[in-house]
């Protein structure tokens, strides 16, 4: 008997899989790969249902006489394990950066001799709206909030970047690549006062009060399902912060990030250039503490961002603020810098982690952007920020076309650089 070998990355069995199971029991036996949570963020979307639900979902089904666990999105080590005589696989990955899954099979499977079976891919209203369903769920407030928890315990390190309204927010969405054979796709947002601030043309001083932040928020949830930090800048007055907290937990945000200074707050990457006072250890611990006793899911967490290295005090207070901070309740520790190399980061989480090995640590390599997710994962950095790529790029291409037009009197001079209309009419998906 022959072996035909389908790998899925779905929670919902539609009459579009199958199809495929059917068309593979023509050819033998059917060995079903099921790709496993870790897998299955990296090459489509978070999964809504979890692995053995998913896995038992494909056992019941009798066309189906083997269901294996696919733990990477290649199949590299699925297929020397199982060497079947046929993938079976739907047409749609010719396309984009799945491309290179197909690639990788077709490599595979010429080796020794193996053949790839593919079907049209089922394209109907029914499998649409199944698919919007699922897209949907993910981004129910419960359901977004819990999952940058679990993306801290599949991730090393999580990979979030900097979003400020709907159309940022789908750039973090739905950008995948391929490189190195592998795919990839940022697992989180970050909601960063700078950028917000500056979409809406004011400064990064807090300025833009808490009711128009969530106006962002809620402009970057409609279109999106990742999970969200949001940068709550000092929190504010600790009997403001109570119910900031309780508004991010209503909205489904998962984490706030509050850094511990006072009185007019000025952008970090200023430095010692303005003035700038850091809160006391006692001070912002009653913040963090406030805020943790009013917070009613388990879901939600508070990040306490420490400015130390940024106020030049040194690292024996960062880490003194670091423990302290973590004991009043915080559920993670920002550590930032706004030097050129990332040496005095690393040496804080190196000390940090080899006292605490659990708490989550944040990084913001902006200034130190030399230094790779790798490194700052091998020395404990869970979550990577991407804190302001996506406005300093945006920004510049925008000023050169309107000086373009300015110089030109016309726009056709600008015209290769731009988006076709006919691609920013399809851009927005609709319901
Ligand atoms: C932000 O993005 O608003 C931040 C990070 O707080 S930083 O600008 O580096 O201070
Ligand atoms: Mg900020």
């Amino acid at each position: 008997m022959k072996t035909v070998y389908a790998c899925f990355c779905t929670d919902v069995i539609h009459e579009g899989h199958m199809n495929i199971i059917n068309e593979a029991k023509k050819y033998g036996e059917v060995i079903v790969g099921i790709l496993t949570d870790a897998a299955m963020i990296r090459c489509d979307r978070f999964p809504t249902v979890g692995f053995e639900d998913r896995k038992k979902m494909f056992e019941e089904i009798s066309e189906v006489s083997r269901v294996v666990v696919q733990s990477e999105v290649m199949y590299d080590r699925i297929i020397e394990e199982i060497r079947p005589d046929y993938v079976i696989h739907g047409d749609e990955w010719r396309e984009g950066p799945k491309r290179a899954i197909r690639d990788n099979v077709t490599d595979l499977l010429n080796k020794y001799g193996g053949e790839l079976i593919e079907i049209p891919y089922t394209k109907n209203e029914n499998v649409r709206r199944i698919d919007m369903r699922v897209r949907e769920k993910l981004s129910m407030p419960e359901y977004r909030c819990r999952r940058l928890r679990r993306l801290l315990e599949l991730c090393s390190p999580v990979k979030a970047i900097e979003v400020h309204n709907g159309l940022t927010g789908l750039i973090a969405e739905k950008t995948v690549v391929e490189h190195d054979g592998e795919l990839d796709q940022f697992d989180a947002m970050w909601i960063s006062s700078l950028c917000d601030s500056t979409a809406k043309g004011k400064p990064d001083i807090e300025l833009v009060d808490m009711t128009s932040r969530c106006r962002t928020i809620d402009d970057v949830m409609e279109v999106t399902t990742k999970p969200i930090i949001f940068d709550g800048d000092t929190g504010g007055l600790t009997e403001h912060f109570v119910y900031l907290v309780r508004t991010l937990e209503r909205m489904g945000v998962s984490a706030v990030i509050i850094e511990d200074k006072v009185g007019l707050k000025k952008n970090s990457l200023f430095g010692t250039e303005v003035e700038q006072t850091q809160d006391t250890i006692e001070r912002f611990s009653e913040k963090i503490r406030a805020g943790k006793e009013v917070q009613l899911s388990d879901s939600f967490m508070i990040i306490a961002r420490i400015e130390s290295l940024i106020l030049e005090r040194g690292m024996e207070d960062a880490l003194e603020r670091a423990r302290a901070f973590r004991d009043a309740g915080a559920d993670g520790i920002m550590i930032h810098s706004r030097r050129k190399t990332p040496d005095e980061i690393l040496e804080f989480c190196d000390r940090f982690r080899s006292e605490d090995a659990d708490t989550p640590i944040v990084v913001v390599p902006s200034s130190f952007n030399t230094v790779t997710e790798q490194t700052l994962a091998e020395h404990g950095a869970n979550i990577v920020i991407y804190a302001n790529q996506l406005t300093r790029s945006a920004f510049p291409a925008m000023e050169q076309t309107a000086k373009e037009i300015l110089i030109h009197h016309r726009a056709k001079e600008v015209d290769d650089r731009l988006m076709p209309i006919g691609r920013i009419l399809t851009l927005i998906d609709e319901l």
